[in-house]
């Protein structure tokens, strides 16, 4: 088993060298001995139109298994290389979606690989542990070098999960047990407590409320469900809670040329949140937390001012609420910041900041008073997979090494900048360029038109997503620079200029 493992890994650094020396490829960092080499291809490849007859092969025999109606095409990670993923029909497109905003450093970056053939780490990739009971020696050291090296102001504590929403579900289950524990005054639960909570019944099983946001997406598990509000598809037939949800503000762009309409929606849909916290204690119902994305990313690209949260985390703390900021997509560096709420500029942003996608291994930073008080209060199996935490190591040492939040802040702002020119050249088909970084997004002008442009893009080499009811956004790694801006900019043109 582990030779096999081994000899995979050297077919891999050899892979690597056979790359550096392939056609079609080239070197795209400043040369420098003690920098790991990026290395790109020059540029989208196409053979056949996506999905191809391979990729269509091959979604017919996944269809005798699972459902495929989501499968887009099949991919060849062996081949695809930094900012390109590569199809099994040798389709290479630039990535620009880049598996739902989760690639934080490219395709097979030789950092990860050379870490990943490293035999001292073989022990890790293996033998999968149950992190809670039984963490290997290096835990405590690999924690602190990765997720505890970029905290966010006023968090020395994370707990790791595995996916979003699994971080959302046990963040809000730390905001329920810290706000119970503060009610009963830090006392013992009760014998009625105790035996309450076995069916399902108050007051062990208290009628406490999570305040999400109209628009907003926390997940899909039963808890998160209950707070995400972006489409009915995700929700239908679903039983949930009846806790509050509060408009998000609707901005109007360009932002400088509404600054007075954009202050009033905002001060409207805080109005709202505190009108909520208020109804819903007065029906029994308190609010523990409120839970809100720095920008709503599946809800449409939804932006606030850095004054908007500033009230809201205040809003939160006068009513004894806690203020969890889920940072599951906005984190990991696109918005050019690691962290998003880092462009609000307070010292004590959140209670809770949860993340997954671009950070590798999901989980969620707390302040000290919501550690839950005992232990199996907050637990699973695995409590996340400390390879993932191996990973995140080299990935953060890659992004200060190659100063890719600086790079991200670049190529955001040529991304921004022609996006808005494609928008003066094309007002019929698009509106409201938004974005901070390369976190960015357009809407088109209908549904339909969206489908068919991104149809277009891709089999012209360029992958994007959409989000919201007509907007395409923007998510790529933070290896995506300016000339990869212009790359897209061009195919970008030529598809628009076919729906003119
Ligand atoms: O359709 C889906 O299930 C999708 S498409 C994109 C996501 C989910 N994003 C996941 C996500 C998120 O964007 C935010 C802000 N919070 C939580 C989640 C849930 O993360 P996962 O998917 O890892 O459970």
């Amino acid at each position: 088993m582990a030779s096999s493992l081994i000899s995979r890994h050297f077919a891999l650094s050899l892979q690597k060298n056979l790359w550096l020396s392939a056609p079609g490829c080239r070197y795209v960092s400043k040369a420098a001995p003690k920098t790991q080499v990026e290395f790109d291809y020059d540029g989208p490849s196409m053979k056949t139109s996506v999905p191809g007859p391979r990729s269509e092969e091959l979604t017919k025999q996944l269809g005798d298994i699972q459902n495929v109606g989501a499968v887009n095409f099949f991919c060849n990670y062996d081949e695809s290389r930094g900012n390109y993923l590569v199809d099994v029909d040798g389709n290479r497109m630039l990535d620009i979606y880049t598996q739902i905003s989760s690639i934080p450093i490219g395709y097979n970056h030789p950092a990860l690989l050379k870490l990943m053939s490293n035999p001292n780490n073989l022990s890790t990739l293996v033998n999968r542990p149950a992190l809670g009971i039984l963490p290997p020696e290096n835990f405590p050291e690999k924690l602190t070098e990765s997720l505890l090296s970029v905290a966010p102001s006023g968090m020395s504590r994370v707990q790791t999960m595995a996916c979003g929403s699994c971080s959302n579900e046990n963040a809000f289950k730390a905001m329920f047990i810290w706000y119970r524990n503060k009610e009963r005054g830090h006392n013992t639960p009760s014998d009625e407590d105790l035996s309450s909570c076995m069916i399902n019944q108050v007051p062990g099983c208290p009628e406490l409320s999570i305040l999400s946001f109209m628009g907003a997406f926390h997940g899909r598990t039963m808890g998160c469900l209950a707070t995400t509000h972006s489409k009915a598809i995700h929700k239908l037939d679903v039983p949930s809670f009846d806790w509050p949800i509060a408009p998000f503000p609707k901005l109007q762009y360009p932002l400088e040329e509404f600054t007075r309409e954009n202050a009033q929606e905002e001060a409207r849909c805080l109005e709202e949140v505190e009108d909520l916290i208020v109804k819903w204690r007065q029906k029994g119902k308190p609010v523990a937390g409120i839970v809100i994305e720095p920008i709503q990313a599946e809800g449409g690209d939804n932006h606030a001012s850095p004054d908007f949260f500033k009230s809201l985390r205040n809003i939160a703390r006068k009513h004894g609420c806690a203020f969890h900021v889920d940072e599951v997509q906005t984190g990991g560096g696109n918005t050019g910041k690691l962290w998003a709420h880092e462009h609000w500029g307070m010292d004590d942003p959140a209670d809770i900041v949860s993340f997954s996608k671009k950070l590798l291994t999901g989980g969620y930073y707390h302040k000290d008073e919501l550690q839950a008080d005992k232990a199996y209060r907050i637990f699973n199996t695995w409590m996340g997979d400390p390879t993932k935490n191996l990973l995140l190591a080299e990935v953060l040492n890659v992004i200060r090494r190659e100063n890719l939040l600086e790079e991200v802040t670049r190529s955001g702002k040529a991304l921004q900048n022609g996006l808005h020119e494609l928008q003066a050249q094309y007002p019929g088909l698009l509106s409201r360029a938004r974005g901070q970084g390369t976190f960015c997004a357009i809407d088109i002008c209908d549904d339909a038109t969206r489908s068919s442009i991104l149809l277009k893009a891709r089999d012209k080499g360029v992958l994007l997503g959409g989000c919201g009811d007509r907007s395409i956004r923007f998510r790529p790694a933070l290896v995506f620079k300016e000339y990869h801006v212009h790359i897209f900019l061009n195919i970008f043109n030529d598809v628009l200029a076919q729906h003119k």
